[in-house]
Parts: C-alpha cells; structure tokens; sequence
C-alpha cells in the first residue's frame, strides 16, 4: 500500500475556508452529484453529554451527537462524507457492512493514515446494498467507540419498501459510574473472558426511554448493536414482530420469537405491529427493559405488513467448486509482549497469530490470500468459552451451517455471532480485491489478538 501524507496535508490548508465552529451535519440526499464535494461534513469532537441525570460525562462525539448523527444515502448512490477530527488524537472512520474499495474502509496504515487532530479526510463510496449498517473508529477503539464514537448508516432502498414508519435504536452500555464519569474502557481480566462490559445501558444515548410509535401502524424497527463488548438477548414480549433484515440484508419475514442473539456489530430489523393507544411494551435485553415502546393515537389507517424486502446483489457463491479454509479461534493463557513497553495484551489468536495493535506492519502478513472471482468456504471454529462476533470487511458472507444451531436457510451478513465451541461455515465469492480485516467485535478481544488480514489478489 503506497500513500503519502500530501493528502492530508492539502486538506488542513482547507480547514479555514470550512469553519470548524459551524456546519455541523449537512444532508442533501438527491442532489446532483457535481454539484458539491460531501453531503455530510461530520465532526469528530469532544462534547459533554448527560447520560446520568445531573452530571456531565466527556464523550466523543460525531456531529454533536454521541451516539452519532444519522447518515442517509440511497442505495446505489455516492455517500460522501468529509471526517473533520477534531479529537485529541487520530482517528479513521470504517463503515461497517458497506462493501467499498479499500482506500475507503478507514484502516489505518492498510487503507489510509490515520486523520490527525485538525486534519480531514473524504470518504466517497458507492453504497451497493440497502439496510442497517454503522460506522466508527478504527484506531484505539476501546476508548474511541467507549467514548460515543459510533454511528448509525441508513442505507434506503432505491423504490419504496411499503414501510411508512421507521425508528433508528442505537444501543450501547456505556463505561461510565455514577457520576457519569468514565471507568475503564478495558479491564485485562475482562479483556481475557467475555470482554469489559459498561453498566449503564441506553438507546440514541438515553437511558431506558420510552419512544412514541402510532398505534395501528407497522414500524420498521432498525436495532443496531453500537457496544463495545454486550451480546443483547432481545426479545419483545407481548408484541407481534417479525424479522425483515439481519446485519444489512433482507430475509424472508419470519416471526422474532423469544429471543434474538445481537451480538456486537450486528444489526436487526423488525416490523412491529404497533398495538392499541395507550399499550406500553418492554423492549428488553434478557429480563432487563432497555426501552418502553409506547402507542399513541394514530389518524392514518391500519397498515398491513409489507412485503418482503429485495434482496441486495451480493455474488452467490459457488459452494461445488469453492475451496475451505479454517479459522480457529483461540483463547492463550500467554500473557505477553512489551507489557513494559506498552504494547498490548495478547489473550486472543486466529490460527496461532495475535494481531498487536501497536504493530503497524501485521497487515503484511495476511492469515488467507483468496483468488479474486473465486468461491471459499470459511469454516470458523471457536475454541473457547466465550462468544465471538465474527466480522469481515470488505465483502459480505453466507451462512452455510453450523454444529451447535439450525440454519434452515442461509442468510447473507457482514458478521456472525459465533458461540462458545461452535462451528459454523460461511462462504463468500472473493470479489473485491484489497487487503481485508477480519476479526472480533468485542473490541476487547479484538484489541488483544483476535484479528487478522484477508488479502484478496
Ligand atoms: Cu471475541
């Protein structure tokens, strides 16, 4: 990868004619692509927000929101987004789940340099599916995504869904005490179990809220996991909701059932048949209510539920001719590495390589290198007590099977939650060549080995 900081430097010159004090989001979906250089300028700063009543906590913040502004764009359309850092430190912006060019995924040192305080970077991609996706840091990511530095991306289908109705719910657990003050992102001990887990749960930044939905109506329900470390065990008792999309990509409708498992990274989209004026509904994670959906009176008609949503034109892979490789990942009681020096803690491998995120070279040292056009099998193998959520840049997998649930009909993702000693297999058709992250979204973990590069060549 050659790049050189002319770039970066051309864009702080820019920076008086931009403005820093002002602006803000800007958002002209439609607008002719000549006519502008971004539709968003997203800031990247410090901001004090109210997560415990009475006191202030010092979040980062994406265009003065933590979680972040909401960005739209229509499938098929550019999305271009001027990342202005004005952080105490450098940051990148990946867009989860959005199949891009690599100069684009927001890697440091594999897509781009990092964007220094007072610098700018414009991300400018096409957005090929539509769905629930999100963006966030690549760079120190237990204290920049622990921070609030998280976002959602709404992709909107080019025709209309028949949706009328729809709620953005970004959840994330915040590592704050009691005084909104922030404890550790990062606990060693926790980073070598499930990962360090906030305790103070909100949705769109707001502890436990109730959101108004209009009675008799369908809304579609987009649920995105933005939390460093939390699987959340949703469930909806008492309502009547069916799943549309999962991590971004449509399914047959089917009922939510008891639970579903979100772990984080990933995304869910529900239809709710919103019940009569006056109903209260937990929405809960397991027994714990992380928000109350509440029906207020509606004069438009009954909606019906639409149907199901198109499908995105992700390449099937070819499962007769694909070729398998094998993933373990590993739980090591090696406790490592330069601890004096300050490189990070080592608890994680992928086929016996740690990823050190204080080394800038790891990315050379690709764990796969895939033909490009070719079909592969992934078969991914947790070795360890604890879950993983299995993401991928770049390119976006089916799930096959697996050893420990039933999988009647595979489904496309940009991530899998793979549970404790499970196996499952997941096959992709390598089309977009570049050199790909793949890891855990427990930042925790992923922050102490478990990450790896995929080339595609
Ligand atoms: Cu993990």
């Amino acid at each position: 990868m050659s790049f050189t900081r002319r770039q970066v430097l051309t864009g702080l010159a820019g920076l008086g004619v931009l403005g820093l004090a002002g602006g803000g989001a800007r958002y002209w979906l439609g607008r002719p692509a000549e006519t502008a250089t971004h539709d968003y300028e997203l800031i990247a700063a410090p901001l004090d927000v109210e997560l415990v009543p009475g006191h202030k906590t010092s979040a980062w913040a994406y265009g003065g929101q933590a979680p972040g502004l909401e960005l739209r764009a229509r499938q098929g359309d550019w999305l271009r987004v001027r990342f202005i850092n004005q952080l105490p430190e450098p940051s990148t912006i990946h867009w989860h789940g959005i199949r891009l060019p690599l100069e684009m995924d927001g890697v440091p040192y594999v897509s781009q340099l990092p964007v220094l305080p007072g610098e700018y970077f414009d991300y400018r991609f096409r957005v090929p599916d539509a769905g629930s996706f999100w963006y966030h840091p690549h760079t120190a990511s237990g204290e920049q995504l622990g921070r609030g530095l998280v976002g959602p991306l709404i992709v909107e289908e080019r025709e209309p869904s028949g949706f009328r109705h729809e709620c953005t719910l970004s959840l994330k657990s915040w590592h704050v005490d009691e005084q909104g003050a922030f404890s550790d992102f990062s606990v060693p001990r926790e980073a070598a179990r499930g990962g360090t887990v906030g305790r103070l749960s909100t949705i769109n930044g707001v502890h436990a809220p109730t959101l108004e939905l209009p009675a008799g109506q369908i809304v579609r329900l987009r649920l995105l996991n933005l939390d460093n470390t939390l699987t959340y065990r949703l469930n909806l008792p008492q309502a009547e909701a069916r799943i549309y999309a999962l991590d971004g990509n449509p399914v047959a409708p089917q009922p939510l059932g008891k639970e579903y498992w979100l772990g984080p990274g990933m995304r869910i989209e529900l239809a709710l048949r919103v019940p009569a004026a006056g109903t209260e509904l937990p929405l809960r994670n397991g027994p714990l209510r992380l928000a109350t959906l509440k029906s207020v009176a509606s004069s438009e008609s009954a909606g019906d539920w639409p149907p199901a949503l198109p499908a995105n034109p992700i390449a099937e892979p070819d499962l007769a001719s694909a070729e398998t490789l094998r993933f373990n990942f590993e739980w090591t009681g090696a406790v490592s590495v330069n601890l004096e020096q300050g490189a990070a803690h080592s608890f994680w491998q992928i086929n016996g390589q740690a990823w050190d995120i204080a080394d800038q070279s790891c990315a050379e040292r690709p764990i796969a290198t895939l033909k490009q056009g070719h079909s592969y099998i992934l078969e991914l193998r947790n070795l360890s007590q604890y879950q993983h959520p299995i993401h991928l840049h770049g390119m976006s997998f089916k799930v096959l099977s697996s050893n420990r649930r039933r999988i009647d009909t595979p489904w496309f993702t940009d991530t899998y939650l793979l549970g404790k000693q499970e196996t499952a297999r997941v096959a992709l058709v390598a089309d977009n060549p570049g050199t790909w992250m793949f890891h855990c979204h427990v930042i925790d973990h992923m922050e102490t080995g478990l990450m790896a590069a995929i080339a595609v060549v």
